[in-house]
């Protein structure tokens, strides 16, 4: 039996499927994923869809693109309300029309909100797989039983996963996260600078391995840094997969925690 994790897959369903053939995942092992199934990439409908009926021993937890999930859905249910449009939730042809009233909204600056299908997922879900207000619901409520990180003690070392970053409290992170949660889905070079915790081993993504100008860069491979005065280690497995049609060093990266083995597809 094995622990492995992986991370932000953005819509990479095919790489996905190849990294389980890789490792050969069968029933008797665990699997962590560590948050951001879609946007960016192709195949987010299909991410979807295996999210919603995913085997038992697979662990899902939340990433920054899935509480942006939520949040869209959300903002679609209340326009739903507020603008009384009495959308049939059942019906593709009135999601698309909840859709339209909402960038119609936004453009007219009569919401709050700036943002609302950034990436275009949305979007791309109505126009190419015909899904309803009903199909973005249920998602919306895979996404709201996720947890933000995962622990546990494996062959006598103490491991954490979490999508961006682990800090056991808010106190030493300056000021730049309003709550942890945050902190969990958003940290960068502070999961190095404030987060942490003694005597473990953090395991990660959200910041892709392939960006030059970041903290993590280490071309495609996954990243390792080791605070030996809190004996804290910390991997970022985001290796940008979703970026490979355009930079040869990005791949898809999964970590075994028992022997922190890792493999690339
Ligand atoms: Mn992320």
């Amino acid at each position: 039996m094995s622990t492995y994790v992986i991370s932000d897959i953005h819509g990479c369903y095919n790489e996905f499927l190849s990294m389980l053939e890789k490792i050969r995942f069968s029933g008797s092992d665990n699997l962590i994923l560590a948050g951001d199934y879609i946007d960016r990439g192709k195949q987010s409908y299909e991410m979807l869809r295996w999210l919603e009926q995913c085997p038992p021993n697979v662990l899902l937890l939340r990433g920054n693109h899935e509480e942006e999930f939520v949040s869209n859905v959300n903002l679609m249910q209340s326009v739903d309300l507020i603008e009384e449009l009495n959308t049939n939730f059942s019906s593709h042809m009135d999601t698309v029309a909840l859709y339209e009233s909402v960038k119609y909204l936004l453009r007219q600056k009569k919401l709050s909100i700036v943002y609302f299908d950034l990436y275009g997922t949305i979007e791309k879900l109505l126009g190419q797989n015909h899904v309803t207000l009903y199909d973005l619901c249920g998602w919306a409520e895979v996404i709201r039983q996720m947890p933000y990180h995962w622990e546990s003690k494996i062959a006598d070392r103490y491991y954490i996963v979490v999508h961006a970053g682990y800090a056991d409290s808010l106190q030493n992170t300056g000021g730049r996260f309003d709550s942890l949660e945050q902190f969990f889905l958003y940290a960068r070079e502070e999961s190095l600078q404030s987060g942490g915790a003694a005597h473990s081993t953090i395991i990660a993504g959200h910041t892709p391995t392939t960006a030059r100008e970041s903290f993590a860069y280490n071309a495609g491979n996954v990243f390792r840094y080791y605070d030996a005065g809190k004996d804290c280690a910390f991997y970022d497995i985001d290796c940008g997969c979703v970026f490979r049609n355009r930079n040869l060093e990005a791949r898809l990266a999964c970590i075994r925690l028992e022997d922190e083995k890792i493999f690339y597809v």
